[in-house]
């Protein structure tokens, strides 16, 4: 290996440390949020069946480029609007393990009443 390619590799390296280090605080907490992106249609959750560890905080980010929805998981008191176009934040701590059902709970047409998934909590 030539002395030039170590150099630039060791330059590559320490930038790098630097950029980090520099960005350091505000990019971890990003980095340690889990996020799960929905995405709904009529009358389908994508994904439909979602796995969680209980007591690691999720942020689940909703989107369509249908109509209006939304996103209901009772069993934990929590909602979501869905609006086409908009990316909705939801964020969740599942504290107890189990399968729980998750529904749209605003009209959408004809076969809302199906649209639904599960939320798997181990
Ligand atoms: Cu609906």
């Amino acid at each position: 290996m030539s002395v030039d390619v170590q150099r630039r590799r060791m330059l590559c390296a320490s930038t790098g440390i630097a950029l980090c280090a520099a960005l350091g605080a505000g990019l971890s907490a990003r980095a340690e949020e889990k996020v799960i992106r929905v995405s709904a249609r009529k009358f389908v959750f994508t994904p439909s069946e979602i796995a969680l560890k209980k007591g690691e905080p999720v942020v689940f980010e909703f989107t369509t480029q249908d109509v209006f929805m939304g996103f209901n998981l009772p069993e934990f008191k929590t909602r979501s609007d869905i609006v086409p176009g908009k990316v909705m934040r939801m964020p969740l701590t599942p504290d107890r393990a189990g399968t729980f059902t998750f529904l749209c709970d605003v009209f959408c047409g004809d076969g809302h009443e199906s649209m639904s998934g599960k939320i798997v909590v181990t």
